[in-house]
């Protein structure tokens, strides 16, 4: 069971500084509100606090301000977790793929031809609202739905490790965030499931995105042995902590190499299942202002429904990953 962090032990460092006020989540067996912290002063020793926080509370935090962040307060919160990797949808091969016109292009000549337009490769926004005029845009009937369990981009080889969220526009009911602790998951994990499992791989699908609309360029493949995405082990293991966690990605077109179909769905509905016990999830009711940042090695997120008559804007960023470590060999 994950052992409740002492978290008024501060390293004496953290005296010459502001303080971080800083407290597990409510009702959640992991995660931590992490208020005080000035996006555009972000002291060594806080830097320090804040990833050993992360370790200690299994991979989720939520800073609270008072205010929106301009883009490079963001950028520069992003920066404590690692480099950033480019929002999906705007490079080929990261959740999109080239259209007529675009074919050939170099990943460069497609981040310059971003950058003349003045768009921000690294920065994703999800919503219903234009993010510079703030109108409200027509969206696909999807974005109000419910969005499946995933973890961010795993359908390229080295998906990235944080992402964060910054809430610029909420709906008072409704559109909260589930998170699913996979490393819960993994320690809970029955051992025949286990052994059958260890040395699988699951093919992650890049067609589409969490809440089920195609991503640019991407049709529906004829089964999900023929999905676009790529394959990664059922178990991983987590540097830096040790830990291991299961590696689903999503449960859309996800396929277990190597097994004939109808095996494939049937496996990865008994790991789903396991996977999403209420036991190791938390649900956030997001307050303006505030950034999550999680760890997409050791959580699955969701998104539940909301009115489609509400508003909702979000920012996210995230960051490289490293190459993903699978538990057994
Ligand atoms: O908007 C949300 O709450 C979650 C969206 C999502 O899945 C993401 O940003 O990765
Ligand atoms: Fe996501």
């Amino acid at each position: 069971m994950f052992a409740s962090p002492k978290f008024n032990e501060q390293p004496a460092a953290s005296l010459a500084m502001p303080p971080l006020d800083i407290k597990p989540l409510e009702g959640a067996r992991f995660g931590a509100e992490i208020t005080g912290l000035d996006p555009k002063n972000i002291t060594a020793a806080q830097r320090a606090l804040i990833r050993d926080t992360y370790k200690s509370r299994h991979g989720l935090l939520c800073f609270s301000f008072e205010r929106l962040l301009e883009a490079g307060e963001l950028h520069a919160l992003t920066a404590v977790f690692g480099e950033n990797e480019y929002a999906p949808g705007l490079i080929d091969g990261i959740g999109k793929r080239a259209t007529e016109g675009e074919k050939n292009l170099s990943a460069d000549e497609q981040l310059a031809a971003l950058r003349a337009q003045g768009r921000d490769p690294y920065m994703a926004y999800i919503g219903n609202l234009d993010p510079h005029t703030l109108a409200v845009k027509p969206v696909d009937e999807k974005f109000f739905g419910e969005w499946e369990w995933h973890t961010d981009m795993s359908y390229i080889e080295i998906p990235p490790t944080f992402s964060l969220l910054h809430a610029r526009a909420i709906p008072e009911e409704g559109g909260d965030t589930g998170f699913c602790s996979q490393v819960l998951a993994a320690r809970q994990l029955p051992e025949a499931l286990r052994t059958k499992v260890a040395h699988l791989k699951v093919k992650h699908d890049s067609t589409y995105g969490s809440s089920g609309i195609a991503r640019p360029g991407m049709t529906a493949p004829a089964s999900p042995m023929e999905a676009v995405g790529y394959p990664h082990p059922v178990l991983r293991s987590i540097p830096g902590t040790g830990d291991e966690a299961i590696f689903l990605g999503r449960r859309t077109n996800g396929y277990v190499m190597g097994m004939a179909l109808d095996e494939s769905e049937k496996l990865l509905d008994e790991l789903w299942a396991h996977a999403t016990q209420e036991a190791f999830c938390y649900r956030h009711q997001w307050r303006v202002g505030q950034v999550v940042v999680w760890d997409n090695r050791m959580l699955l997120h969701m998104r539940y429904p909301m009115d489609n008559s509400k508003a909702r804007l979000m920012w996210r960023t995230q960051t490289k990953g490293e190459a993903v470590v699978p538990a057994y060999n």
